[in-house]
């Protein structure tokens, strides 16, 4: 938690001008009551009226001093506090982009979102805060009690009799209100999580007419959010009054001993009056300190929250075994007695998958949903690390890739279309850095969106994704397809990525995918995209069922010779198969 403290390193010398400028709003104002005894007992009392007008023009010039100081301090503890958050966003933001997937499932994205956001800001109005008044609050407590002293060591005593008082109660309720506000965080995830849902799933709510369930469950995530901020709240506001009666108490014991000191000779009205004074800056003080018990509170929930995340340690990094050197330049693939099982479960999803794929050919994968087929081709780029076995790229291990190089040679067409915001140009474009326009158009046309782009009211200029113009489920396979494909990698990899497509228009996809000279791994249901392949690989259940050319599955695979049966008529299946469907089964 302290590391995200220490990021104010950084500006240590605006810090210390703050604090400077603040030292001396402190100053004067300290100096106030005792200028102020002063004129009531050497001017007033006296009647000097020289006396009054010489203090009262000190007192006037130091209140100017005090007003500019003021204005520098705000300047100097926005200019900390915004660039200090400014740091920490950036800071968590690079931190979750180096996250691997098994990071991501510690964290749900709502959490970080509001981690991003209100826990930096908490952090960022506490900062200005502290170098605002902060630090003023209990340098003026100390400083009225000193300067009482000075005025009048006895009476000051009822003062130092009272502050160890207020001090151990104000660290209690620091040390509660801390672990309170760390709950209060964590139910603005739960609202946060819930708002984000129903964002993302607005038409299906209205489809399915669950308008009141989702309102139900916002309510509730939104009153905890609301009964637990209150309780919270009312530990602070049940500080302010006990502080306050503490220190009213002691006012109080000062104007009693005092009168009778005064009217024993002992001491000055304008000493007593002084004291009177400290007091109540005292007190006014307390309410200050309050609150701001309540913000380091935060800021400490916040703090830790934001720890959390900067000290997470990304498990899937580079090894010391690393050839920086390697870059994948023909994209043979293979599996070696593959198992793999995702961290959070307990079954292996993938086991002992052995296949391999040369330089350009296309491996379809084919096998019921949840099989295993989307876990194997993660395993490419290394987006999981294999429990048991090798996965092998150009022969080496892809362990031994740099991580940046075995994924810039990789095209990825995920099997739910991600858009960004942005124009169409550059959505495809973001599949490659520097990518000019040709590049950006040739995809396209590759993809077979180019003619649909062309139709869009402002062609590659139109803005998609959240504020613009919404494509179909197809249109965005195919954009995303564009994306990978204008990467020019070695390894592409289509996962279920033509299942919107008509059968033409997929035709001519795969066409246009041979001139890539890449190697290709599709993720089908269709028969008729699996025969386009060399080869194609059956997965049943995370194991290979078979694995071979379309005329050796159909000897050997009985799963496979059932799909065939059940996609094409009689007529086509003895075109496509050779024999007659009867002798097949
Ligand atoms: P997938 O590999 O996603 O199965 P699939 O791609 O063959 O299925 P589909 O045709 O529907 O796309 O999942 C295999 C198993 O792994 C499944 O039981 C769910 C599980 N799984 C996880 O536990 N975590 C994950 O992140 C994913 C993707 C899958
Ligand atoms: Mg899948």
């Amino acid at each position: 938690m302290w590391k995200v403290f220490s990021y104010l390193k950084a500006y240590r010398l605006a810090i210390a001008a703050a604090l400077f400028l603040t030292l001396l709003e402190l100053g004067v104002e300290l100096l106030q009551p005792l200028i102020m005894a002063k004129i009531i007992d050497q001017g007033i009392l006296k009647s000097d009226l020289g006396v009054v007008k010489l203090w009262g023009g000190v007192m006037f010039g130091l209140a100017i001093i005090a007003f500019i100081a003021g204005v520098a301090n705000s300047f100097f503890s926005a200019h900390v506090s915004q660039n200090y958050g400014f740091d920490i966003r950036r800071r968590v933001f690079e931190k979750v982009q180096s996250f691997s997937f098994v990071n991501f499932n510690k964290f749900p994205a709502s959490s970080l979102i509001t981690r991003m956001t209100n826990d930096v800001t908490q952090l960022q109005n506490t900062v200005f805060m502290s170098l605002r008044i902060m630090l003023r609050a209990p340098l003026l407590l100390a400083g009225g009690v000193i300067m009482s002293l000075i005025v009048n060591w006895k009476l000051a005593m009822v003062l130092v009799v009272a502050l160890p008082i207020l001090l151990f109660f104000l660290s209690w309720v620091l040390k509660k209100a801390g672990t309170m506000f760390r709950d209060v965080q964590d139910k603005l995830d739960g609202v946060n999580r819930v708002m984000r849902e129903n964002l993302m799933g607005m038409r299906l709510i209205k489809a399915f007419l669950r308008r009141d369930h989702e309102s139900d469950r916002f309510e509730q995530a939104s009153d905890e959010l609301k009964t637990k901020t209150v309780s919270s709240l009312r530990l602070i506001e049940v500080s302010i009054p006990a502080l306050l009666f503490v220190m009213n108490v002691a006012i109080l014991l000062i104007l009693w001993i005092g009168t009778k000191q005064v009217s024993l000779g002992s001491i000055a009205v304008g000493e007593v009056v002084a004291i009177v004074n400290y007091s109540f800056r005292i007190s006014s003080v307390l309410t200050i300190i309050s609150f701001i018990i309540m913000a380091f509170s935060r800021a400490k929930a916040s703090a830790h929250r934001i720890g959390e995340v900067l000290d997470t340690e990304v498990d899937l990094s580079e090894s010391a075994d690393t050839d920086q050197s390697l870059a994948i330049k023909k994209g043979v693939v293979e599996f070696k007695h593959v198992t793999f099982q995702y961290p959070e479960s307990e079954v292996a999803v993938l086991q002992d998958v052995s296949f391999s794929v040369k330089e350009g050919e296309t491996l379809a994968i084919m096998g019921s949903t949840g099989s295993g087929k989307t876990s194997l081709v993660q395993l490419i780029p290394r987006l999981y690390e294999v429990n048991d076995g090798q996965v092998l790229v150009d022969g080496q291990d892809v362990k031994l890739y740099p991580i940046e190089s075995l994924r810039n040679g990789i095209g990825v067409v995920p099997q739910e279309a991600v858009l960004f915001t942005g124009s169409v140009t550059e959505n495809i474009g973001w599949g490659k850095e520097h990518a000019t326009e040709e590049e950006v158009v040739a995809a396209a046309k590759d993809a077979q969106i180019h003619e649909t782009i062309e139709k869009l009211p402002n062609k590659y200029e139109t803005r998609v994704g959240q504020r613009g113009v919404n494509l179909s489920g197809g249109q965005k396979q195919r954009l995303s397809i564009a994306r990978a494909l204008v990467r020019q990698p070695k390894i592409l990899m289509l996962d279920d990525s033509t299942s919107a497509l008509d059968l033409k228009t997929e035709g001519k996809l795969l066409t246009a995918l041979r001139k890539y000279s890449c190697t290709t791994f599709i993720i089908t249901q269709k028969i008729s995209t699996a025969m386009e392949a060399n080869r194609i690989l059956i997965l049943d259940d995370g194991r290979v069922e078979a694995w071979g050319t379309h005329e050796e599955l159909l000897k050997t695979s009985p799963l496979y010779v059932k799909m065939v049966q059940s996609q094409f008529g009689e007529e086509e299946f003895q075109h496509v198969t050779g024999f007659k469907q009867t002798s097949s089964t």
